[in-house]
């Protein structure tokens, strides 16, 4: 097995996210204390910095909020204008990398492996997505650059707001020196204070004591917490889109028969199913084979696999074995392939004979190697040579 390659993942959270959408809108409000709220419970969503100086804080009773500060402005929740905009901080992260994932209405993480060498450094690529996202929405925001998620979602939040902190490979072990054990995720005020009763502050501390020591006092949990307090998050960037199928179909010009011409079409479909599957890291079981004849009837065939997958040549293949099966008789005027049935599936790879997770991983470096490819010179710049001629539009 392969060891885990380093990553490089960015976590951004926009700064006073609704207050500053609000002073956007409003140059008025720009610099003066601000507090949004309202709503049924009647409690401080968010609030200015300037407001913060008087302590003023999210989920605290208006009436609180408003002794503290009676100088702030009271505005009430506009939540479409914000998913508005949270939608524009998105479209700039997307074009930093096809791996994106909104966490919630203001944050995002963003797998910048291997692309920090464009940018020329991990910090130059973490300062150019603050910037973008700045430049672009007119709102501040601040990143967190780390090897995992979780230490990338603590860095953004180091140096508010506008901050940009960039936690190197190499200071992971001293940063969980440091780290307060309070803020590995998972760790709430129950399990802090069992630690502190043990006498554990930082992360560290928690890391020093066995695998079993925490298994057996926190169960699965604790397993979790152990991972952590080591630097060990394995959890991708993951997009969230439609979490149920990926396909791809086309409508021919003419109506064939031709097995070659279809064979072409579905390498193609299988190839763009895949690169999709991929850049999300998704991975399914059941390849799906749709065909509509001249007289546009339409048949559907599908085989579930003993594992999931996301690499071309298996979805091809399938495909191609239940276009086989189908044996049509008639021209058709539409092929499409399709992969749902979504699960874990990278992992259970590694429980493969010899021979074949051999086979799978030259198939997933190919595929890798052609998606970057792709990535660079567009999509219809590489084609597998063997079997594809291109099928006539
Ligand atoms: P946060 O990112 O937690 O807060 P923030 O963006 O306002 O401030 P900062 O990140 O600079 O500390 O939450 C994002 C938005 O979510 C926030 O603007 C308003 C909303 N929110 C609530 O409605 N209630 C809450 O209790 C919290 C914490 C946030
Ligand atoms: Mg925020």
């Amino acid at each position: 097995m392969t060891a885990t390659p380093l990553r490089w993942i960015l976590h951004l959270d926009m700064d006073a996210f609704y207050a500053s959408v609000e002073q956007l809108d409003n140059p008025e409000l720009r610099g003066r204390p601000l507090i949004v709220g309202g709503g049924e419970r009647g409690v401080v969503s968010t609030c200015s910095y300037e407001a913060r100086a008087f302590g003023v804080r999210s989920a605290m009773p208006l009436f609180q909020a408003r002794k503290l500060c009676p100088r702030a402005v009271f505005l009430p929740v506009r939540m479409e204008r914000y998913k508005e905009k949270s939608r524009e901080v998105m479209a700039v992260l997307d074009g930093f990398s096809p791996l994106v994932e909104q966490a919630s209405v203001d944050e995002a993480y963003v797998d910048l492996t291997g692309l920090e060498r464009i940018f020329g450094g991990a910090a130059e690529t973490a300062r150019a997505v603050r910037d973008a996202v700045r430049e672009k929405t007119g709102l501040s925001c601040s990143v967190g650059l780390a090897p995992v998620k979780f230490l990338a979602k603590i860095a953004s939040d180091m140096n508010k707001p506008g901050g940009l902190t960039v936690l190197l490979h190499a200071d992971v072990p001293a940063f969980l020196e440091k780290l307060p054990a309070g803020r590995i995720p998972g760790v709430g005020r129950q399990t802090l204070a069992q630690l502190e009763s043990l006498g554990m502050r930082t992360a560290a501390d928690v890391a020093r004591q066995s695998a079993e020591f925490w298994s057996k006092r926190l169960g699965k949990a604790g397993e979790a917490l152990y991972d952590r307090a080591r630097g060990i998050d394995g959890r991708p960037v993951r997009p969230v889109v439609d979490p149920k199928s990926e396909s791809a179909e086309n409508t021919f010009a003419r109506d064939t028969l031709d097995r070659e011409i279809l064979a072409a079409w579905l390498l193609r479909q299988a190839e763009r199913v895949g690169e999709s599957l991929r850049r999300r890291n998704l991975a399914g079981r059941t390849i799906t084979l749709k065909v509509k004849y001249g007289d546009f009837v339409q048949v559907t065939r599908a085989r579930t696999l003993k594992r999931p997958t996301n690499l071309t040549r298996p979805i091809y293949e399938t495909a191609l074995e239940l276009l086989e099966e189908l044996n049509p008789a008639r021209p058709l005027r539409l092929i499409g392939v399709g992969v749902s049935h979504f699960g874990e599936g990278e992992r259970q790879f590694s429980l493969l004979p010899e021979p074949e997770e051999e086979d799978r991983q030259r198939e997933a470096r190919l595929d890798n190697a052609l998606d970057e490819l792709r990535r660079k010179f567009g999509r219809g710049a590489v084609v597998r040579g063997k079997l594809f001629r291109p099928p006539e539009e």
